[in-house]
């Protein structure tokens, strides 16, 4: 990795820091979908997380607005290579929705309303790295965006953090989510640059 393909970034002087390697930086915020935006009402809205074949927990909108919620400020970079600085979300961390539950698996399959779906390793959702987060820069998230609510797990690129999140389940191998079948790496580490599966 050569020192030219690193970005060097920061809005301050003393704030300069390294961008991951092949990204540069964006200002707008681009919408990246498979497919067509599904609108989920927040009255019809569940989240859904299954931590064995026989346990799972169920939230609607409202059961789920009244866990303690976390302010996340997060860099994002997106595989197709933009990055963007200081995002601002408010949403719960999985660590309190995974909290006290008892796991059957080490990975986690993320599944959206629409079919989306991206797999994660528990490490990668647990120890305040991932929320599932309801605003944007003050205000709801808008449905191009994952709105009402979506997955964000900012130290993976971000086609991890699945839009419209609807259901989180666990299971004892990483099966591949729908990026991962068509190529893209299990994991996705931006630092790491793990774009691609090597047998892509
Ligand atoms: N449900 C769902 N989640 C998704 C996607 C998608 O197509 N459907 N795209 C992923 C990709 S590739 C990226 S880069 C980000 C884009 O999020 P944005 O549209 O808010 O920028 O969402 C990720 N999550
Ligand atoms: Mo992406």
């Amino acid at each position: 990795m050569s020192d030219t393909t690193r970005g060097f970034i920061g809005r301050r002087r003393d704030q300069v820091r390294p961008l991951p390697p092949g990204q540069h930086l964006t200002d707008g915020f681009p919408v990246l979908s498979t497919g067509p935006t599904p609108r989920v009402a927040k009255d019809r809205w569940e989240l859904i997380i299954r931590t064995g074949p026989e346990t799972s927990v169920r939230w609607s909108w409202q059961e789920f607005m009244s866990l303690p919620i976390s302010t996340v400020v997060t860099d994002i970079h997106c595989v197709t290579s933009w990055s963007k600085l200081e995002t601002r979300w408010r949403g719960v961390s999985l660590d309190v929705l995974l909290e006290g539950l008892p796991i059957t698996g080490q990975y986690v399959m993320a599944h959206s309303y629409g079919g989306y779906s991206t797999n994660h390793d528990l490490d990668d959702l647990r120890g305040d790295k991932a929320w599932i987060v309801f605003e944007y820069n003050g205000a709801p998230l808008t449905p191009e965006h994952g709105g009402p609510a979506r997955l964000l797990v900012p130290h993976l690129y971000f086609w991890k953090s699945a839009k419209w999140i609807h259901e989180l389940v666990t299971q004892e191998r990483n099966t591949p989510g729908l990026w991962e079948r068509n190529g893209y790496h299990l994991r996705g580490d931006p630092w790491r640059e793990e774009r691609y599966s090597r047998w892509s």
